[in-house]
């Protein structure tokens, strides 16, 4: 039998076939140098404009008279599908002009921009083979994604790509909304919905050039596993293998709060929403995504825009800290941006034309605390060079860094390099003279060159439990660096060289302003801390009269971004409860408590009481405030300490839920007991 040999073509389709199948990388195991590599362009850009668009422009925030909403407006309004679909119709920017856009955020500073290629509502604003729920389907027709992106790449923009895991359209995507009785979930098939998912990423990474960043959102649901943000995160990679993936791919957020919890999840930096970490973390990448007003996507009654001051001191505020800012534009139903928006770009970007240097390719600060300011820095030839971020002005025209050993090699105000300004070194401190204006009313830079690396002290640290105390209490006084020595004063006056040296301990007696400075070699070596440690006494335990075990829950039903005053609304439900807990709920999302009662104190004490809860919660002893940890949040933990007389006291917590994960916790913690969740025993009512 003749011997068949595969024509050479059949044996170069199959090489190439063989070539092109490679084993997929994990990309968990990048080095440290990879992937300082791949970060490069996006630590040193800092800054980033946000863009939350798609239906829910259309009814810009209007539900049947409600005016609150916004990209959630399909869940918060509890839209039926259908009638939700009927906004694609509608949906007709005939004003968008994406090169308008690059421009606005080009000249605002911003050297990249996250859009959402698909929000929660599963609506995309790209042509989607894999669905029709997209711009094609619209009157528009027009494919957003790829004119924003060739916009972007010809203004030198990085194109990023905001896309949610959760998906209320896609009829493979678990879980449903409590509330959708008309989309059964019967055949839902949350790996088929995988797989969709995974086909429009690929769309989304190789039709649209490179692309900067893959921002991953909506991750929170119990469905979503650690193993699934694994596989994303590293099928993302394996498309585009130098992308930046958010830590929302996978499960390892820790809330708004947003960073990346320990356990190797994926994911290439922390997502704070809403909200500045109050130091920075060296060795962590993170970026704050903020709202200029209230909401992400347009709502046309949201008029409680930030001031373009606020905004710019946040971007000093977390590029001192070393993070980026992702600044959000919710665009309007026509395709154009709110003219608020649109006048603070403007204002950011004139400053950013004076002051970028300020802020792109800078690093965080090295001081821990600056009273008037923030401080950015670079490194130069001959050592740093420190970018003073000046929100107050000096009212006696001197500038003073406090706690740095470096000699100065120059100073002048940012643009004005050939105008020395005069820099004298006063004990710890030196001392800048400055013009008796301020160079900018939002924030004056001045930049101050020093040589070698900076060489600064941080102010001591004063801790304790708390800052009340009953009889006494002994504050612990700790230096960063040993070799100093540490002195106080009990009125809060700057400690000099006569003021006692802090040994191990100082006993307070009385209500005192603790104040305490480093010294080194018998001189100042850093500025100073003062702490208020207050005396008080114990609040007597309360009358109750007969008791019962177990506290009054009220239930209520609302949609609400705070805790609302309870006592203004009508209970849906009311009836006794053993403990703080949700199993009273009627529905899963868009409702509230209030828990009330007496709690048993087993001995006089500083009690500390702490709520942890998905969204807000306050607690509230003998009607005082104790515990906030109010706001729209994943699961945090907040708390406040107050002195009890051994008895009974009364107990309150309120706590909301507006959408997505919900839990309350309540933890107590005192004389005897370390911290622990609030037992059903200690807990009454007497009604
Ligand atoms: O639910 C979303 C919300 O709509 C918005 O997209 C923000 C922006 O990061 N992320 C989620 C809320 O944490």
């Amino acid at each position: 039998m003749k011997k068949m040999y595969p024509s050479i073509l059949a044996v170069a389709l199959f090489a190439v076939l063989i070539g092109c199948h490679h084993e997929p990388v994990n990309y968990l195991n990048e080095t440290k140098e990879a992937k300082d590599a791949r970060m490069a362009w996006w630590r040193d850009a800092r800054f980033g404009m946000f863009i939350h668009w798609g239906l829910y422009a259309v009814p810009a925030g209007e539900w049947k008279g409600e005016t609150n909403h916004g990209e959630w407006i399909r869940t918060t309004a509890e839209i039926p599908i259908d009638e939700y679909d009927k906004f694609r119709e509608q949906f007709n920017p005939v004003n968008y002009d994406a090169k308008k856009w690059v421009k606005m955020a080009k000249d605002a500073g911003m050297k990249y921009i996250v859009i959402t290629s698909k929000h929660h509502d599963g609506f995309c604003l790209f042509d989607s083979r894999e669905t029709n729920f997209d711009v094609m389907s619209t009157p528009f027709k027009r494919d957003i994604l790829k004119e924003l992106s060739d916009a972007c790449r010809q203004e030198g923009i990085k194109m990023c790509w905001y896309h949610s895991i959760m998906d209320w359209h896609h009829p493979d995507y678990l879980p449903r909304r409590g509330w959708e009785t008309d989309r059964p979930a019967e055949g839902a098939d949350l790996n088929r919905y995988i797989a969709h998912m995974k086909a429009q990423l690929k769309e989304l990474t190789q039709n649209y050039g490179n692309i900067g960043v893959l921002w991953f959102d909506g991750e929170w649901e119990e469905t979503w596993t650690h193993d699934y943000g694994v596989d994303l995160y590293n099928y993302v990679r394996n498309l585009q293998p130098d992308i930046i993936i958010n830590n929302r791919v996978d499960n390892g957020r820790s809330g708004m709060a947003g960073m990346t919890r320990e356990g190797g999840y994926a994911g290439d930096f922390g997502t704070p929403e809403q909200e500045i970490p109050a130091t920075g973390m060296p060795g962590t990448d993170w970026e704050t995504c903020m709202t200029m007003n209230d909401h992400w996507g347009y709502n046309k009654y949201d008029d409680n825009w930030k001031s373009t001051k606020d905004l710019i001191q946040k971007l000093a505020d977390i590029t001192s800290k070393g993070g980026n800012f992702l600044l959000n534009v919710g665009p309007k139903a026509d395709g154009t941006f709110p003219e608020e928006s649109i006048n603070r770009l403007k204002e950011i970007g004139e400053w950013m034309d004076k002051n970028s240097e300020a802020i792109y390719e800078t690093s965080a600060s090295p001081f821990a605390k600056l009273d008037w300011g923030r401080c950015t820095q670079k490194q130069t030839d001959t050592g740093t060079r420190l970018y003073l971020h000046v929100f107050d002005w000096p009212a006696d025209a001197v500038l003073k860094v406090p706690g740095i050993f470096n000699e100065p090699e120059s100073a002048y105000l940012m643009g004005e390099p050939g105008k020395p300004l005069l820099v004298q070194r006063n004990e710890d401190a030196l001392w800048i003279t400055v013009p008796a204006a301020a160079l900018d009313s939002f924030n004056s830079v001045v930049v101050l060159n020093i040589k070698g690396q900076p060489d600064i002290s941080f102010p001591p640290v004063i801790q304790s439990d708390y800052r009340i105390f009953i009889d006494f209490i002994e504050p612990s006084i700790t230096s960063s660096n040993s070799n100093f020595e540490i002195r106080f004063t009990t009125d809060c006056r700057m400690p000099s060289v006569e003021s006692p040296v802090f040994t191990n301990k100082v006993t307070l007696t009385e209500t005192t302003r603790l104040a305490a400075r480093c010294f080194r070699n018998g001189k100042p070596a850093s500025d100073s801390v003062c702490t208020l440690f207050t005396k008080v006494k114990p609040i007597p335990a309360v009358q109750t009269g007969e008791l019962r075990p177990g506290i009054i829950y009220s239930y209520y039903e609302g949609d609400w971004d705070s805790l609302p005053d309870f006592s203004m609304l009508t209970a849906v439900k009311t009836g006794m409860t053993s403990n703080f807990n949700l199993s009273e709920k009627i529905k899963g999302d868009h409702y509230g408590f209030s828990f009330e009662g007496f709690i048993q104190i087993p001995e006089d004490g500083i009690w500390e009481f702490m709520t942890d809860s998905d969204d807000g919660s306050r607690l509230y002893i003998d009607g005082q405030l104790v515990a906030d940890n109010d706001g729209l949040h994943g699961m945090e933990q907040k708390g406040g300490a107050i002195a009890l007389s051994k008895g009974f006291h009364k107990i309150k917590v309120i706590f909301f839920e507006k959408g997505g994960q919900d839990e309350l916790k309540v933890y107590w913690k005192g004389p005897g007991i370390s911290e622990e969740l609030i037992a059903e025993k200690v807990l009454y009512s007497n009604k």
